[in-house]
């Protein structure tokens, strides 16, 4: 192993609110996890408490948070290669996040769009504070880590910014304490769009689910959803994402999931009909998942073992986390326990 000094530091997060990753969630962000675990000294947590912002039965969050732990790491997370934590096992992100609370104005918290967008839709009746709030723990989540790369998609570039900005301001006011983290938003990370609507990302919170593949849906379901994509008028299989936004979509699943180019990927389907094209892209993303599926369904009847490699994780995440905490308090004059 590699020397943890000498490697750049990444940080991600990603919310359990739902029993299944879908597509968009991999080839968007969980794929670049995983390519940058062998590069980088990584940090990667399951965030449970941004997810009580939904509000999930306990349950449900429960199971959630499971299944999204199973699947990170059957899509290929190593907790050998990388430290893979629940937040809510760190106690120093809500402690980083009130501090960072004090240290944010109220303005610059509403104009996030993300809270404008949710707490809109929702009323401000039924928007609870930690959905103001959200984004400042998220900046705890990346400052305590002095992580110097935060692999995102891109509607999370406005929250990195705020992160920099607080930890900038903190640096300034108190002292040199955290990293300045830089988004890593890759471009040529897909941004897959709905199976249904090919002009609306993948999402399982803004659509009928439709057009949504899901991890762990069965190869039968996901066939089926693939089969009745939208495509577009034309016969040819060509990527023009204006033109025809539905099979350029498949084309960037197709690309991204046998890992060639847009222009190979072509080029396989060099006279062949819509009908053919749908059912080789089934195919290779239904064989994509099958051991994905199989190998999160497997970690998740041995419950034991995944909480054995979630106690490695926070304990690692725990040691980093509780020295920055302590320099923070330092720095800022909170005395020490002793
Ligand atoms: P929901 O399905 O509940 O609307 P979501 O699909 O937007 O949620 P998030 O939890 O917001 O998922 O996102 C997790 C990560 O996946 C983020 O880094 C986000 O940028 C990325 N992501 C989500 N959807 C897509 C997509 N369709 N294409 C590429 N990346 C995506
Ligand atoms: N808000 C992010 C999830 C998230 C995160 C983080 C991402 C929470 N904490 C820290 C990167 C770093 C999202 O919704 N995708």
């Amino acid at each position: 192993m590699s020397n943890e000094t000498s490697r750049e530091r990444v940080l991600s997060g990603i919310q359990p609110t739902h029993l299944s990753f879908h597509l968009g969630n991999y080839l968007g962000a969980i794929k670049q996890w995983v390519d940058l675990q062998s590069s980088h000294d990584a940090f990667y947590c399951v965030v449970d408490l941004h997810a009580l912002t939904i509000g999930a039965k306990p349950e449900e969050l429960r199971r959630r948070t499971l299944a999204s732990v199973a699947q990170l790491i059957a899509l290929g997370l190593d907790p050998e290669k990388c430290t893979l934590f629940i937040q809510s096992h760190v106690p120093a992100h809500n402690q980083l996040g009130w501090v960072l609370e004090c240290l944010t104005g109220f303005g610059e918290a509403s104009r996030m769009t993300q809270f404008k967008d949710k707490s809109q839709k929702a009323g401000s009746d039924r928007t609870v504070v930690g959905l103001f709030t959200y984004p400042i723990l998220q900046a705890a989540d990346i400052l305590l880590y002095q992580a110097h790369k935060v692999p995102v998609g891109e509607d999370q570039r406005q929250h990195i910014e705020l992160t920099r900005d607080l930890g900038q301001r903190f640096n300034a006011k108190f002292g040199e304490t955290f990293t300045i983290p830089e988004g890593y938003i890759l471009k040529a990370a897909a941004k897959i769009n709905d199976l249904q609507d090919p002009t609306a990302k993948m999402s399982k919170s803004s659509s009928s689910g439709a057009g949504v593949i899901e991890i762990m849906d069965s190869p039968e379901i996901n066939i089926k959803k693939i089969k009745s994509a939208v495509t577009d008028t034309g016969r040819e299989v060509l990527f023009d994402e204006q033109a025809k936004p539905g099979v350029s979509n498949l084309l960037s699943i197709y690309s991204a999931l046998t890992a060639k180019t847009i222009t190979a990927a072509q080029e396989d389907f060099i006279g062949k009909g819509y009908g053919d094209f749908k059912m080789t892209v089934a195919e290779v993303v239904v064989e994509y998942l099958r051991p994905v599926r199989e190998k999160a369904n497997e970690l998740l009847e041995d419950e034991a073992h995944l909480s054995k490699l979630l106690k490695i994780g926070a304990e690692k995440a725990d040691a980093v986390a509780s020295k920055t905490l302590r320099d923070t308090y330092d720095a800022m004059g909170l005395i020490s326990r002793g």
